[in-house]
């Protein structure tokens, strides 16, 4: 039978289920990544499991989001990390290394295998023609104990690429365009897989945009064949050895297709505040910015800041316009240097940040007050550059490059003739910032600073929950406005009592006391309910404050499944119209026995019911029965 890329990997990996959309599998898991903002949850939560030695054929625990270092706790954190990985058996990335996933794409993924990674953006490694999976903290702390990864089998969607980018025209305009056609949701529930004679045109960086930021689309990842231009991308990175061809038989089936013609598109542009709010560069061209910043792991790459030094070369960043440069790795900043690019773009006015994730998570450079600034990254939620009433856009380099030089968003097409950047037949490597674990674990010693709090005790589920509705949302609510990040509170990641005073800060900032005052309840919120980031956080807080289940209309994947782990119920209005039925302060009593039968909130102050149901397969319900999957996979 013939069969699309994604069957063909999951196919190799399937432990149990059918490979039919809908139906629940799990799959083998051959490689882990973790960051730190993630990673220290995960650790911890592998060591609750008492395995121990990672069971993966590949684990790595790179540290990248909480570099800057304004307390001791994320120097504390960093030591944890490093302990960690000595002794378990994970390779660890020092701080300074680059970003995970930039990283990753260069040095370790691997074409045909699988990868989990605590961090939504784990589908750049689809660029090479990896099935790779962003999820929460639990899921990989299990994956690196030998469990398979189980998630429902998505329908897959094929985007067939024909014709030609045109100058100017970049990988960002196309997943910008993509994103501007089918929106935050149009990837929940499915693989999309990129097809058609265009993807040869395509390097395996540029394909890594695109599967990037499928993670805004919401899909479970995103695939790329792996072709001649993996294999000779592999060989530049000395690693020729691991391609192996890849591609969908010529009859494939697809649930979906959907084609782009590259020729048609031109820049394009996300407005705040979300990364679905496109248009083309053109319609704001000439709005005033404040702050250009480059870098994030959707657009880091040699080919990415050699075009942006291209188009800066002896010229001067505009008087009111503050450029901040982080490159992905520190294969790139070293090639960079040794190029003598790098020399370009300091003299071009260019402030040069460390290889890390830097502004996209807030980690520093947040804008001025009412400012505007423009973005090379993948989202643009509000609160995320650390500055509340900014207006963040986001772009590809060519336009980040032309508008920091103009002062206003300019058009990177009236720049003239576009430089050509030659692919380095082979990159600079240096792998001496990546540590291999101990080889006598016994002696490692964990390093645990006063920043690393002990996990929760766990509850096994009430057969009935009681309680008020605390807070009413609207659509597409974000991980980010859940539990914020920036400078602020991320170095909070491993001590969940202190991390749980900010939740939901920037939109309801009384949630806090009124949860802790109602000694928990429950959340109603509507469609897609948890997109964005992965972090657990914005469940295990929840799960701290007693939240004992969300009603919504949909859930984001990776936000169910924490929930889940976390042993909260994610129920789901059967009529979405009842969600206007339920207020604030509505007294609520939910009978868990029914769970698996046609399920009923009682609305015990309006006296009435709303129907409800729950999606959950057997094994997630058993899971929440227990209190959660730490509890369960302990026993
Ligand atoms: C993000 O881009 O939002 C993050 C920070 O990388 C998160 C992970 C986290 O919150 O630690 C993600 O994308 O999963
Ligand atoms: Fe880091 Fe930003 Fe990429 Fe998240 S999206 S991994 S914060 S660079």
């Amino acid at each position: 039978m013939s069969k699309n890329i994604a069957e063909k990997i999951i196919e190799k990996h399937l432990v149990s289920g059918r490979i039919e959309a809908g139906q629940e599998i799990a799959v083998s898991v051959d490689q882990t990544l973790t960051q730190d903002a993630t990673g220290t949850m995960v650790y911890l939560q592998f060591e609750a499991l008492n395995v121990h030695r990672l069971k993966t054929k590949f684990s790595i625990s790179y540290v990248d989001h909480n570099t800057l270092q304004t307390g001791f706790e994320n120097a504390d954190d960093h030591r944890f990390l490093q302990s960690m990985a000595a002794k378990y058996g994970a390779y660890f990335s020092r701080p300074g290394n680059g970003i995970c996933h930039q990283i990753h794409l260069e040095r370790f993924g691997v074409p045909g295998q699988t990868l989990l990674g605590s961090d939504s953006h784990t589908p750049n490694c689809g660029g090479l023609g990896m099935l790779a999976v962003g999820a929460g903290g639990l899921d990989v702390a299990l994956a690196m104990a030998g469990h398979p990864f189980y998630m429902t089998m998505p329908k897959i969607l094929l985007i067939r690429l024909i014709g030609k980018l045109r100058s100017w025209v970049t990988a960002k305009d196309l997943i910008l365009e993509v994103l501007r056609q089918l929106s935050v949701k149009g990837g929940v529930g499915k693989i999309i897989e990129y097809g058609g004679p265009a993807i040869k045109s395509l390097s395996v960086p540029q394909r890594a945009t695109i599967t990037n930021m499928g993670a805004e689309l919401g899909a479970t990842t995103s695939l790329f064949p792996s072709d001649e231009v993996t294999r000779s991308f592999l060989k530049s990175q000395k690693r020729e050895g691991c391609w192996v061809p890849l591609e969908a038989d010529p009859s494939a089936f697809y649930h979906e297709e959907l084609e782009i013609d590259l020729g048609k598109l031109e820049p394009m542009i996300a407005k705040p505040p979300s990364p679905d709010n496109v248009c083309r560069v053109q319609d704001v061209e000439g709005m005033k910015i404040d702050q250009v910043a480059i870098g994030s792991c959707t657009n880091s790459s040699y080919h990415n800041l050699m075009k942006v030094s291209e188009i800066l070369k002896n010229r001067m960043v505009h008087p009111q316009v503050s450029l901040v440069i982080s490159p992905g790795s520190r294969q790139v900043l070293q090639m960079l240097s040794l190029n003598g690019s790098l020399s370009g773009l300091i003299k071009a006015g260019a402030r040069i940040l460390e290889c890390a994730c830097g502004p996209c998570i807030g980690m520093g450079q947040a804008p001025p007050t009412s400012g505007i600034s423009l973005r090379t990254f993948n989202r643009n939620f509000m609160g995320r550059s650390g500055t509340q009433d900014v207006q963040v856009f986001l772009a590809g380099v060519e336009t980040a490059a032309a508008s920091a030089l103009a002062g206003v968003i300019a058009d990177p097409r009236k720049m003239g003739i576009e430089p050509t950047i030659p692919i380095p037949e082979t990159f600079f490597i240096d792998d001496t910032m990546i540590i291999p674990p101990s080889s006598d674990p016994d002696q490692v010693e964990i390093i645990r600073g006063p920043n690393i709090q002990p996990l929760s005790e766990t509850k096994s589920l009430d057969d009935t929950l009681t309680g008020k509705i605390l807070l009413k949302l609207g659509d597409d609510i974000t991980t980010d406005h859940i539990i914020p990040a920036g400078a602020k509170i991320l170095p909070l990641r491993s001590n969940i009592p202190a991390i749980s005073k900010h939740i939901f800060e920037a939109i309801y900032p009384e949630f806090y006391r009124r949860a802790k005052q109602a000694q928990g309840g429950f959340i109603v919120a509507g469609i897609n309910y948890g997109q964005g980031s992965s972090r657990e956080h914005a469940a295990l807080t929840c799960r701290y404050l007693g939240i004992k289940a969300v009603l919504a209309k949909t859930f984001a994947r990776i936000h169910r499944a924490n929930l889940i782990n976390s042993g909260i119920l994610p129920l789901i209005f059967v009529d979405d119209n009842d969600y206007d039925k339920i207020m604030v302060g509505d007294d609520i009593k939910i009978d868990v026995r029914l769970l698996n039968g046609g399920m009923k909130v009682q609305l015990i102050n309006q006296d009435c019911d709303i129907a409800i149901s729950n999606n959950l397969t057997d094994r997630e319900m058993m899971i929440l029965k227990k209190g959660g999957a730490l509890a369960y996979f302990k026993n």
